[in-house]
């Protein structure tokens, strides 16, 4: 066995067999360290002025990865490099789960990303000078505990959870 690989995981007893009887070893225990795992980069982001681009980091593959990925409620998705583009942008906050396959091995593994996006486009960019950053934070900040129709996650009042649809990547349009 040159290089193992998960699926040659397990116990191994020895046989040898000689003229007059077979005797077997005691048994040994292979086990590998580490598995097939994976994760999105960012695992969550807030819609901003530039088009959401979703990564994936995949550790411990054996063989090459096949993987799958799902939108919830479904979006267009474009393959890149090493992840998804999203164009054009979901419309609403939409869950992404991805799929990786092993080929060599057939182990799977999962992870997940999110995309925040408000009910109002207003929050794309709430200060409108064509820059996502804390600028748009503290504008937002300032209206702290107001009543607000149309407000990011849509229950009316500005709290911490409408600051979280503040996207802060420092991209200018
Ligand atoms: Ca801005
Ligand atoms: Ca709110």
């Amino acid at each position: 066995m040159k290089r193992p690989s998960h699926l040659q995981k397990g116990t191994y007893t020895c046989d040898i067999t000689g003229v007059c009887e077979t005797i077997t070893s005691d048994m040994a225990v292979l086990s590998l360290e580490g598995s097939l795992s994976v994760d999105t980069n960012p695992a969550a982001q807030a819609l901003g002025l530039s088009l959401p681009e979703i990564g994936v980091d995949i550790g411990c593959l054996e063989g090459s990865a096949i993987i799958s990925w799902d939108g919830d409620p479904p979006t267009p998705m474009t393959a890149m490099e090493a992840g998804i583009v999203l164009d054009p942008p979901p419309v609403q906050t939409t869950v992404f789960q991805v799929t990786v396959t092993d080929s060599a091995s057939m182990e799977m593994a999962t992870a997940s990303a999110v995309v925040l996006v408000a009910v109002s486009p207003d929050f794309d960019d709430y200060n409108g000078d064509g820059c996502n950053n804390q600028l748009d934070l503290w504008e937002l900040g300032a209206q702290w505990r107001e009543a607000y129709p149309d407000d990011a996650n849509g229950d009316g009042i500005i709290t911490v959870l409408d600051l979280m649809y503040i996207n802060l990547s420092s991209t200018c349009l």
